[in-house]
């Protein structure tokens, strides 16, 4: 007798449970009519594995795998005896050591890039931005004055690569560590030495059979992370900057709308500038324009998504078109003539998507290579060969497209690109540039504290909501918000990164905002400039009045959808240098346990900051300004900012008088 099989009727949840984001959920609909897949909908037809999710498995060696009881957690041990807390901080290590080396190869990339630029094998890019490389320089000690550029970059260059290969001493950037945090540092031995014997060690310590104590897995977790952040993603940035330019404040153009129906439609999609740069060139190449004119196009539309975007953006103003969750959707619209994508966040998905779209997706990059997809090897050598062929590919499309298109006519506007040298500037004015106003207005109460919101999107969560919903309440209570990467992009739909967002904050800062002309939430950047963010952090130490060392200052920082290894080690650098930092969506351990207590309360007692967890968006900004409020008492400030509010309602009184 023949059985019929029966086939699982996929679920399908309504597209506004998926996302706020309208332009996707539009999309969404749209991919539903046209039968295509999303992330979306394999998430909500794959339960995530209960035990993985707990970090109950182990799978370092083949007497294994072994996994563990979440609800009995000491009830069992792995076939090497391994504990709970062994597996989980193992487990938790490895995320830590893959999300370190994916900033920090990219930072090596864009060393390797200075490198030839500076030795002059490479002609297509220059050094854009000399005063940031004297800065950069002079804040490590490199002697700059009657030297030539040349001579000041190549002594950066040869500092700087030690950040990856030295094997002994400290990393350069330590040097712009505030000096108590660096001292507690080197009392706990987690000061990096190089980036990849950081990694190295890490991933030799969790090997079967290694290192079997939960809290000294943690810090050489520090370490590798601190590798990352005081390391890799801020040689990222700074190089960026020298190359690229430092970005400042301009007014960019974002979501799905970005797109034009009447012109060639190119994403870049990824992380490292450099790819990114020589589009811009590629597209406004005369003979490519007029190509692009021959086969009936208006012109040629360039547009970002995740980190890629988030660069180009804050140096160029180049529209962006959405955030990871929305990478395949955008395909959807029928509208792009080609996706081109370097290094990470990329989802194997998108394959499929442009397929039915017939939308040419082309790989870049020699380390990430995608079955099914186009490998054009971009090479900094000969930029353009990519580049170009890209447009080519492109106007090709156009002239064929078939899909029926539809673009969401949604395009927010938003002011981003708030380097710290900026904030810098832009607080102190060019007279008494510094962290000065900033620090005052802090102790005065104005400004209650700062966070920092970043990472990504993640489809377990419904998009972009925990995002704008905490930034929300972060600033109607006074907290000034600083902002990288996906979640950046989430405010700026929200339509949260103009100066007029100024009314949805509390009385103090909204004052401070309309002094300054500013918006309540400030983006920085892409992920790797999260070392803005410490470097705020530092300058915030440095200028005086709220502490000695980054643990004492009135901020906390917080991913609340976040879905990478990057962001777990980014993570772990905030927490390592001192900031409280809150995870929102999931977070791999089990609750109460040794491990558990060590990552969300004992971390502090030694000098670092220490982990959160909480789903809720109310949750989150509850702990974080918890956190921030608690750090004003301890500094003695707390009383000012009653003082102030009080002020402030006074003299509304008056006002209303
Ligand atoms: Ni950050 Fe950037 Fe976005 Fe997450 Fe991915 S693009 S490096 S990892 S998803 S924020
Ligand atoms: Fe199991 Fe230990 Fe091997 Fe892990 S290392 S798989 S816990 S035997």
């Amino acid at each position: 007798m023949a059985i019929e099989k029966k086939t699982k009727e996929a679920k399908q949840l309504p597209v506004r449970d998926l996302t706020i984001c309208e332009a996707t959920q539009q999309m969404l609909e749209k991919a539903r009519l046209d039968g295509v897949e999303t992330a979306f909908d394999r998430a909500a037809n794959m339960k995530a594995c209960p035990i993985g999710a707990d970090s109950a498995c182990c799978k370092h060696c083949m007497m294994g795998p072994c996994r563990l009881n979440a609800k009995d957690p000491y009830g069992k041990v792995g076939v090497c005896g391994a504990t709970i807390d062994t597996i989980m901080a193992r487990n938790f290590a490895r995320m830590v050591a893959a999300g370190g080396a994916a900033h920090t190869d990219h930072g090596m990339s864009m060393l390797d890039l200075f490198r030839e630029v500076v030795n002059g094998h490479i002609k297509d890019y220059t050094i854009k931005d000399p005063h940031k490389l004297e800065s950069v320089a002079q804040s490590i000690g490199i002697e700059t004055q009657d030297r030539t550029l040349k001579q000041i970059a190549t002594d950066l260059y040869n500092e700087l690569e030690r950040t990856y290969t030295q094997v002994e001493g400290e990393i350069p950037f330590a040097k712009r560590v505030p000096e108590k945090t660096l001292e507690n540092w080197r009392k706990r031995g987690v000061v990096p030495r190089g980036a990849m014997r950081e990694i190295m060690e890490l991933m030799h310590r969790t090997h079967m059979g290694v290192d079997q104590d939960y809290e000294n897995i943690t810090l050489q977790c520090s370490r590798t992370a601190l590798a990352d952040g005081w390391g890799g993603s801020m040689v990222a940035t700074e190089i960026s900057d020298i190359l690229f330019g430092t970005p400042s404040p301009v007014g960019i153009e974002v979501n799905m709308g970005v797109l034009k129906e009447n012109q060639v439609n190119i994403i870049v999609h990824g992380h490292e500038p450099n790819l990114f740069e020589s589009m811009i060139e590629s597209v406004n190449e005369p003979s490519l324009i007029k190509e692009a004119k021959a086969a009936g196009a208006m012109g040629i539309n360039l547009v970002g998504m995740c980190c890629s975007g988030a660069e180009v953006l804050v140096r160029h103003a180049i529209p962006h078109a959405g955030n990871f969750m929305s990478t395949e959707t955008v395909l959807v619209t029928g509208a792009v003539d080609a996706m081109c994508v370097d290094v990470q966040c990329i989802k194997q998905g998108l394959v499929k998507v442009a397929e039915c779209y017939n939308t040419p997706l082309i790989t870049t990059n020699p380390r990430c290579k995608i079955e099914g997809a186009t490998h054009l090897n971009f090479e900094e050598h000969d930029p353009k060969a990519c580049t170009d062929n890209v447009v080519i590919k492109a106007i090709t499309r156009f002239k064929n497209r078939k899909a029926k298109i539809q673009i969401p006519r949604k395009v927010d506007i938003g002011v981003h690109g708030f380097s710290h040298e900026y904030i810098n500037y832009m607080l102190g004015g060019s007279f008494r540039a510094s962290y000065t106003p900033l620090n005052e207005n802090i102790i005065n109460g104005r400004i209650r504290g700062v966070a920092g919101v970043v990472g990504c999107t993640n489809p377990r969560t419904k998009q972009d909501w925990v995002h704008v919903e905490l930034v929300k309440e972060l600033i109607k209570n006074d907290v000034l918000v600083l902002q990288t990467g996906c979640s950046q992009i989430a405010l700026a739909k929200a339509g949260l990164t103009t100066p007029e967002a100024a009314h949805l904050a509390g009385p103090g800062l909204k004052e401070v905002c309309e002094t300054v002309g500013m918006p309540p939430v400030l983006g920085i950047g892409s992920c790797v400039d999260n070392s803005r963010i410490l470097i705020a952090a530092s300058e915030m130490v440095r200028t005086g009045g709220l502490g000695d060392t980054i643990a004492d200052l009135p901020v906390a920082g917080c991913a609340p959808e976040y879905m990478s290894e990057k962001a777990i080690c980014i993570g772990q650098y905030f927490v390592a240098s001192g900031v409280f930092t809150v995870f929102g969506t999931t977070f791999p351990i089990i609750k109460e346990t040794k491990f558990y207590k060590h990552l969300f309360q004992d971390l502090e007692k030694l000098g670092f900051g220490k982990w959160g967890f909480a789903t809720s968006p109310y949750e989150i900004a509850r702990l974080m300004i918890g956190h921030i409020d608690k750090k004003r008492i301890e500094l003695g400030i707390d009383k000012a900012r009653e003082r102030v509010l009080m002020d402030m309602s006074d003299r509304r009184d008056i006002d209303a008088a």
